[in-house]
């Protein structure tokens, strides 16, 4: 065999440190998970080594007998799970889901509406850092400040004002249901077509805990497959039968080359296994889990951004509870004592977004761990010593300390 005779000490090391620290840390990125060990067989297997640009049995490459079958299996489950009429899971990631429907249904400096980044949104429903603000012409919506939940009333008015091409909706850091139904009904009324990006909430739509965007009359639906649907890192697109072919062109030629064969056969295991009862039973806990840690940081006097949640995640405003303490500095401190996180904007936040006001804190990976609502609560106290504490390294330590102690009673990976 020609291999080189090592296995790269230098990174396998690195990689076994990571093992270890997410074995030792809490893992509350609202938009991460630990994988199955069958998702991460199929990741690491031999079809990384395969090119098959095209789609099955329409392929530019010769080999394909067996990519085709993974491919057309990965599509036939990721439409059972989702009630879809079709399914392309060639996207690389969510954002390349996103572009590839926009450069298939939009023409440079077309309208489309989108919520706002600093009200929940992503980058890609037309930021200008992105080049979905670059190329179209995004309107956006926000939250109602009384309630911070999405403005309806201002996605009525916004959508009569401006007939957008396509109104989106979806969020990275929104902690309530998003209801497609009204969605769906502006849509109809200006002419327009209905994107639901489900990146953040892919795996408590397939649970069944969250409405399925598919059975609202969603035109398209974009998704992450690693976030709360627990598969490997990639994204996927579903939508109607009379756009599949429009669809699938933008993805391939249109915005990507070669799919990863690798993932797409990971994505198909996790499509079976969001499939199951445990899969269901999953979902319900990880909300449950965040409405617990919810609530016992408000018991601890912090104030949350719409008074609670009903998703994976909630968002936490620092500034009533320390108007000092920037969300960036309050991630920087929890790290310290082994709970990672990230720092986020809150709605009308005054700091900027490498700064913050908020945190974003989510169930999905510690729920995947076994954790319940006990554990939550005292999740809850450890970031509350932290944020009180933040100046004591003594206290910072003892918090990861006991950070280690309740890892060790829930370990993802050997
Ligand atoms: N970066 C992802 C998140 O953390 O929500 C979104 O792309």
């Amino acid at each position: 065999m020609p291999w080189p005779p090592n296995d790269d000490d230098e990174i396998f090391g690195l990689i076994d440190r990571e093992v270890e620290r997410q074995n030792t840390t809490l893992q509350l990125i609202a938009s991460e998970n630990f994988t199955s060990p069958a998702v991460l067989r199929a990741t690491g297997s031999v079809l990384t080594n395969k090119y098959s640009e095209g789609y099955p049995s329409k392929r530019y490459y010769g080999g394909n007998e067996v990519i085709d079958q993974i491919e057309e299996i990965a599509r036939e489950r990721a439409k059972e799970l989702f009630r879809a009429p079709h399914a392309n899971v060639q996207p690389h990631a969510g954002a390349n889901a996103n572009m590839a429907v926009y450069l298939a249904l939009l023409k440079p400096g077309d309208k489309v509406l989108g919520l706002r980044l600093d009200q929940g949104g992503h980058l890609t429903h037309g930021s200008p850092v992105n080049a979905s603000g670059k190329l179209y012409d995004f309107v956006s919506y926000g939250v109602t400040p009384s309630d911070e939940r999405i403005d309806l009333d201002q996605v009525r008015d916004l959508a009569r004002e401006h007939r957008p091409k396509i109104i989106v909706t979806g969020a990275t850091a929104y902690p309530r249901v998003i209801d497609p139904a009204p969605f769906r009904q502006v849509a109809d009324e200006v002419g327009a077509l209905f994107m639901f990006d489900a990146a953040h909430i892919a795996g408590l739509v397939a649970g069944g805990v969250h409405p399925n965007p598919m059975d609202h009359g969603a035109d398209i639906m974009t998704l992450t497959t690693h976030k709360t649907l627990r598969g490997p890192r990639a994204g996927a697109i579903l939508c109607t039968s009379e756009l599949a072919e429009t669809i699938d062109k933008s993805v391939f030629p249109g915005l990507q080359g070669g799919p990863l064969d690798h993932v797409i056969a990971a994505k198909a295991i996790s499509f079976a296994e969001a499939m199951t009862q445990e899969f269901k039973d999953y979902a319900a806990q990880i909300v449950r889990n965040a409405a617990a840690l919810a609530e016992a940081l408000a018991e601890h006097g912090l104030r949350l951004v719409s008074g609670g949640t009903d998703n994976h995640l909630m968002l936490v405003d620092l500034r009533s509870f320390d108007p000092e303490l920037s969300g960036k500095k309050a991630r920087l401190a929890l790290d310290r004592s082994g709970i990672s996180l990230n720092e986020n904007t809150v709605p009308d936040d005054p700091r900027p977004p490498y700064i913050t006001s908020g945190l974003r804190i989510g169930t999905p990976a510690v729920t995947t761990q076994g954790m319940g609502e006990p554990e939550m609560a005292t999740i809850a106290g450890l970031i509350h010593r932290v944020l009180v504490g933040r100046a004591d390294d003594a206290e910072l330590s003892s918090v990861r300390d006991e950070v280690v102690s309740l890892c060790s009673k829930f370990t993802p990976y050997d």
